[in-house]
Parts: structure tokens; C-alpha cells; sequence
């Protein structure tokens, strides 16, 4: 399932078509999988030694931003069982507005 989006990059220049992916919301090493390597890829995230083509996934509590809180997120929901926000626990589209930019 994939969605068409357009930007334009220049006012006059011609526009830039891709594909914005669904994602598993904290499966932020995009691999199908909740497990120690999200917790791993997201600190490595807020340490800005990783990039990630979809920042929304690793986004765990979704608030828009990278946080630890993040971790704490993923945290609970290995611990305590706690749920994450949609897109979970099955791929889909991000339901909340943000500034993460769409998944590619
Ligand atoms: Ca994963
Ligand atoms: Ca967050």
C-alpha cells in the first residue's frame, strides 16, 4: 500500500513525485520486528550518528519528535505490555500531523 505524494521543490521548477511507505511504529530499524535493535537504533537516532529515511517509525510515543522518551515508550511496551500509537500493531499510515516528514 503505497500513497502518491507531490512537492514542489522550486516555485517555477517542474515537481518531485515519491512514495510515502507505511511503517510499525517503533520499529525504527524497519526490519518487521519490536525488539533490542529498535531500542538500539533510536538512541543511536537521538545521537545523531544514525539517519533514518523514516523517522516516524522510531518515533514511539509519537509526539513528533526523537526523544528518549521514545525509549521509554518501547520500554513499557516490552515491560508492561503497553501499547503503542497507530500505525500498531500493524503497518499503516502515520495518523497524527508532524514535522518527521512521511516515510520513504
Ligand atoms: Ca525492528
Ligand atoms: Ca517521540
Amino acid at each position: 500500500m503505497f500513497f502518491l505524494l507531490s512537492i514542489s521543490l522550486f516555485s517555477c521548477g517542474p515537481d518531485v513525485y515519491f512514495y510515502e511507505s507505511p511503517f510499525l511504529r517503533g520499529d525504527a530499524n524497519r526490519d518487521g520486528m519490536l525488539d533490542e535493535i529498535d531500542l538500539q537504533y533510536i538512541s543511536e537516532l537521538i545521537g545523531g550518528v544514525r539517519f533514518s529515511l523514516c523517522q516516524d517509525s522510531a518515533d514511539a510515543n509519537d509526539d513528533g519528535v526523537i526523544s528518549e522518551e521514545d525509549l521509554d515508550a518501547l520500554h513499557n511496551y516490552f515491560d508492561e505490555g503497553l501499547a503503542l500509537k497507530p500505525p500498531f500493531p500493524q503497518y499503516g499510515m502515520d495518523q497524527t500531523k508532524d514535522d518527521l516528514g512521511p516515510c520513504l
